[in-house]
């Protein structure tokens, strides 16, 4: 095969234009919600466009919901009053809200390189324990 000179620089233009996108592509994060934790199939991710695929998957039929704060604090250091995490003291990035048992929802953020903590903040279930650590990463 003989390529020529231009086409062989444009083959290299065009991968040069893919490679630093292909670090930021669209990743999933599966979540499952029990009834007192928060399973991820991984707890970080590339900086850039994050879809959180997240499944009420509780035994009982307790209602969850789902928020991405963006902090530095450890994840179960948050600050609390009246049984839920202040979300006004901590960045949010979003949410989803009124999981019932067996439901899924998505959640697509663009997220920048830092810490995030993942929580439900129905009265009094972050202090049963769902919480999670997640990283984003450059
Ligand atoms: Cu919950």
């Amino acid at each position: 095969m003989n390529i020529d000179r231009s086409h062989a620089a444009c083959l290299l233009a065009a991968i040069a234009l893919v490679a630093p996108l292909s670090g930021h592509a669209n990743e999933m994060i599966h979540v499952k919600l029990t009834d007192n934790s928060i399973q991820l199939d991984t707890n970080a991710a590339k900086a850039g466009h994050v879809t959180f695929e997240v499944t009420n998957a509780a035994d009982s039929n307790t209602v969850h919901e789902f928020v991405v704060l963006r902090t530095d604090t450890d994840e179960a250091r948050l600050p609390v009053q009246n049984d839920q995490v202040e979300e006004s003291r901590v960045r949010k990035m979003g949410e989803v809200e009124d999981l019932g048992k067996h439901s899924t929802k998505r959640l697509s953020l663009k997220l920048a390189p830092g810490r995030y903590v993942l929580i439900c903040n129905r009265p009094g279930h972050y202090a049963m324990g769902m919480h999670r650590s997640f990283v984003v990463a450059r």
